[in-house]
Formats: C-alpha cells, structure tokens, sequence
C-alpha cells in the first residue's frame, strides 16, 4: 500500500525550479509518483517502505530548496 506525503517546498522561483524538486524526489527508491506545485509551493509525493519522509526532506535540500520547520 503506498503513503503519501505532502510537503511545502521553500525557495523554488520558476518553472525549472520546479523540475529539479521533482527529478531529485522521483530518484529516490520506492518513489512512485512525484508533483510539485509552484503556485502552492507543495510537493505531494507517492512512495513505498523502501523510502521515508525523512529522505524525501534531503533529496530537497540536496537540490538546493528547503522545507520549511513546521512541514
Ligand atoms: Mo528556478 Mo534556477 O529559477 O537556476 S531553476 S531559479
């Protein structure tokens, strides 16, 4: 059964901004569907036990964007 997550997504400024969440989340193992919103700034995210909350938070900060404290 997959979770699903959905995060804010700080510091993404354009479209491209956009693309390199989603690359950087759908890399991850056990993800299995990734969108991320620029006009919310929120990423929802489709995965199985062979990933975390936790990993998705630094696949974001490794690609340079921030997930705010109280997300
Ligand atoms: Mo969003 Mo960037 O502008 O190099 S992809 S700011």
């Amino acid at each position: 059964e997959p979770e699903r997550l959905n995060l804010a997504v700080a510091g993404m400024t354009c479209a491209s901004c956009v693309g390199h969440v989603e690359k950087a989340i759908a890399k991850l193992p056990g993800v299995s569907g990734v969108s991320v919103n620029l006009a919310t700034e929120r990423a929802d995210v489709t995965f199985t036990g062979a990933s975390d909350p936790h990993s998705v938070v630094q696949a974001i900060e490794r690609a340079g964007y921030a997930v705010p404290e109280a997300d």
